[in-house]
């Protein structure tokens, strides 16, 4: 199984689509949410320069890491559907 971790918030629609995407595909994650304020943002920061999310850690993915809900999504499809 595929180390895959997801960085995002339960009220986020975009997070909500990838959740959606990685539970109908079948795919283990683990899951960090992260503050509202994005000042309180500095784990995400760090790790990929920005605050927003969702993000997506996995090894197959180049770079390491996606931030946009499209690409995150096609990502997923193409690698493990
Ligand atoms: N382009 C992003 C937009 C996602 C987005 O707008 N996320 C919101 C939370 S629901 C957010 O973090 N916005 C602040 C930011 O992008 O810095 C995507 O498609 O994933």
């Amino acid at each position: 199984m595929p180390a895959l971790e997801l960085y995002d918030r339960e009220d986020c629609p975009y997070s909500k689509r990838v959740r959606d995407t990685l539970d109908e595909l079948g795919l283990e994650y683990d899951e960090t949410l992260v503050p509202d304020a994005h000042k309180n943002r500095s784990e995400v920061e760090e790790l990929t320069g920005q605050t927003g999310v969702p993000v997506l850690f996995d090894d197959n993915a180049d770079g390491g890491y996606l931030t946009d809900t499209d690409e995150i999504v096609s990502h997923l499809e193409h690698q493990y559907a």
